[in-house]
């Protein structure tokens, strides 16, 4: 059994994870079946929203509408470009050659949803290369998960099961986003980001199962990403200056503390089931509430590493800066091919 295959213990009949991507999947093509019968611009656009229905980029939509996705879709495209670093820190050393070419397929798809994402922005009217400038001037986020190391070969487990595993958690209800090009794309991410989970879920299965020397190592990374994990859902409801309009226009559907929650419920069993303990002695079932109680993550050090003071904030953004100048020449390359093929042909 891996991963992602547990219901909640909460919800026996819930469907998994996998399942509600399929549902959202099947909601998106017969939403484009349906029509809403408005007078367009504002009323046209609440009236879809209303319905489920999905605003697409030829639209009208309101300015914040408009600059809310732009922020989180660039932000999250970021933060697949940004995530490959501490991965890719382990493929020369992943220990077995298998190891390394899931590893390097792991790498190379993040690189892939980034693309869909700024893709998917791009329908927004910014470009692709306006949106790294900012990133690259520090004007935009990225996720705080990625400025913390990878110490030793379990941490790619650790970032597989529980990066990963708060990923989807916090993505799957973004495949009903109200924006369409939004929802298609993580549709296809979830698909792909189940299986990351897995193969985090299934180093860390191995290493627990394995001497106790790999077995503490495995312990010592969920000890050191479980914190941090929890902070990816971002700060608590009370805190979050974006919530209530993003839920509102339906780009959002759970609050971050929900999201969190859910996480936590999620991780319990498969920790059973791994032999590893999550860090964290408040951590008990609360019949009553119907949930698990947990500690929440230090929101004081989450608005530090957002800030840019986190333990690898400037090592990640030094790299960004020189990968993108090391690879100028391929984008010049490119434009000039493109820009070649234009030209008449001169028989
Ligand atoms: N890190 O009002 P709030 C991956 C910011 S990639 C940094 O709650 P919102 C993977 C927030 O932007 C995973 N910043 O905001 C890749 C806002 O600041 P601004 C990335 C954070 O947007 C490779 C302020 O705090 N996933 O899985 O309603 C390998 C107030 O927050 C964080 C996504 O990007 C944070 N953790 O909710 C492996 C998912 N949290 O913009 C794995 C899409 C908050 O006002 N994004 N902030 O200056 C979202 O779902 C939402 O944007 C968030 C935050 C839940 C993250």
């Amino acid at each position: 059994m891996y991963g992602n295959d547990f219901g909640t213990p909460d919800e026996p009949g819930r469907p998994g994870l996998l399942d509600q991507v399929a549902d959202a999947e099947r909601e998106l093509r017969a939403a484009a079946d349906r029509s809403v019968e408005s007078e367009g611009g504002e009323r046209y656009f609440e009236a879809l929203v209303a319905a489920d229905q999905k605003i697409e980029p030829r639209d009208w939509m309101p300015d914040g509408y408009r600059k809310t996705l732009i922020r989180q879709m660039a932000q999250h495209a970021h933060s697949e470009i940004i995530g490959m670093q501490p991965e890719a820190n382990w493929i020369t050393r992943a220990p077995t050659l298998k190891r390394k070419a899931i590893l390097l397929a792991k790498v190379q798809d993040e690189a892939g949803h980034g693309l869909y994402l700024y893709a998917g922005a791009e329908t927004l009217g910014v470009t692709r290369d306006s949106l790294y400038e900012l990133l690259l001037a520090g004007k935009q986020k990225y996720s705080s998960i990625f400025n913390y190391p990878t110490l030793t070969w379990a941490d790619v487990g650790a970032i597989g099961w529980l990066v990963d595993g708060a990923a989807i958690v916090n993505q799957v209800p973004l495949c009903r986003c109200s924006y369409g090009p939004y929802a298609r794309a993580m549709i296809r991410i979830c698909k792909e980001e189940s299986f990351h989970q897995r193969q985090g879920y299934e180093i860390l299965y191995t290493l627990a199962h394995g001497t106790p020397a790999q077995k503490a190592m495995a312990q010592d990374a969920v000890d050191r990403w479980w914190y941090p994990s929890l902070a990816m859902f971002g700060p608590p409801d009370t805190d979050s200056t974006h919530s209530e309009q993003s839920m509102a226009w339906k780009i959002k559907r759970f609050s971050n503390d929900d999201l969190r929650q859910r996480f936590v419920d999620m991780c319990v069993p498969q920790a059973q089931v791994l032999g590893l303990t999550i860090p964290d002695p408040e951590l008990r079932w609360n019949a009553e509430r119907g949930y698990h109680d947990y500690t929440h993550p230090d929101y004081g050090e989450l608005m530090t590493v957002i800030k840019g003071n986190g333990p690898c904030n400037r090592q990640r953004m030094a790299h960004r800066r020189q990968a993108h100048e090391d690879g100028a020449w391929v984008r010049e390359a490119a434009a000039a091919y493109a820009a070649k093929r234009r030209e008449p042909v001169n028989a």
